[in-house]
């Protein structure tokens, strides 16, 4: 089985450190989702996993119109079924175009029309977010035919077009369940013990309350909320990097997850949980 994964999400907000991670994670073979294969040409993930390793987080990739694929075939440690995902590393800039201009690359439309499953990033701290403006003044660049490509335009206001974008596009998955969108909110680990404990849902409804009513009536995906460190910290404060590289990437990094059980948001150390979930193999 193939199976594509879009990562969606504006500038600075965390998806090429995610790629990154996720290879490494793919090879530790620790979580749900294990590198079957070894992937090959990848030059461009090894390059930025090497950076990670070294203690410092991938800057922003360059805004070039190139596409580069993360390819590799993956399998279930639980039952074993593979599949093949191909996660295109798209700059945000380009998805920002993308939405701005309704003009998508064919061959990334193909992507987009190939996958059922997405995870759609934000980030907690980028100076790249444009603060919302009150509810009703965002609704207004909703209702407008085009989102204006200034600068200006509220990042909530992109990520819900971008939404609708997903809508339109994915494929519903092979057991005709609907499109999984993961909503990942990157660099977690900046936030205090009570925004965490509060969750990334009521971070949403408070710092992007139109996002946060946007995921919730969603009618034709369905949608899961998760909080991600990539390294378990922040690379660039010098006691942590300390920390970091002296013990190695292995076991550094989680996934903020709501436990079934408790309700309570737990630091889960299986980073693959996000994409796991959203091609959900069985
Ligand atoms: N503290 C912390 N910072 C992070 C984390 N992930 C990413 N960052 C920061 O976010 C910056 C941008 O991350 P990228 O992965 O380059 O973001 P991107 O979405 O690929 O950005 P574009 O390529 O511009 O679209 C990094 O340089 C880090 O400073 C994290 O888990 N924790
Ligand atoms: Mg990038």
């Amino acid at each position: 089985m193939s199976a594509s994964v879009v990562i969606l999400g504006g500038p600075d907000s965390g998806k090429s450190n995610y790629i990154a991670r996720l290879w490494s994670a793919l090879s530790e073979k620790k979580g749900e989702l294990v590198e079957a294969v070894q992937p090959t040409d990848i030059d461009f993930v090894l390059e930025s996993a090497d950076h990670l390793f070294q203690g410092q987080f991938i800057q922003r990739s360059e805004q070039t119109e190139d596409r580069r694929d993360f390819k590799v075939t993956v399998a279930s440690r639980e039952n074993g079924t593979q599949a093949e995902i191909v996660i295109p590393d798209i700059s945000g800039e380009l998805w920002w175009r993308a939405v701005a201009d309704l003009d998508v690359p064919p061959d990334l439309m193909e992507e987009l029309h190939k996958a059922s499953g997405a995870l759609l990033f934000l980030r907690e701290g980028s100076d790249q977010n444009v603060q919302p403006l009150d509810w009703v003044t965002a609704k207004k660049y909703l209702s407008k035919a085009k989102v204006s490509e200034d600068t200006g335009t509220p990042t909530q206001v992109m990520l819900c077009e971008l939404i609708r974008f997903l809508e339109l596009t994915l494929a519903r998955r092979a057991d005709g369940g609907k499109p999984r969108l993961a909503v990942v909110v990157s660099a977690w680990d900046l936030v205090g013990a009570d925004v965490f404990e509060r969750g990334p849902m009521a971070y949403l409804e408070e710092e992007y309350p139109m996002l946060a009513g946007r995921l919730d009536d969603l009618a034709t995906l369905d949608a899961q909320i998760f909080g991600l460190s990539v390294v378990g910290g922040n690379l660039d404060e010098e006691g942590f990097k300390k920390a970091f590289l002296e013990k190695g990437i292995d076991g550094h990094g989680w996934v903020a997850i709501r436990e079934a059980t408790t309700d309570a948001w737990k630091r889960d150390p299986d980073l693959t949980k996000p994409v796991a979930w959203a091609i959900g193999l069985r």
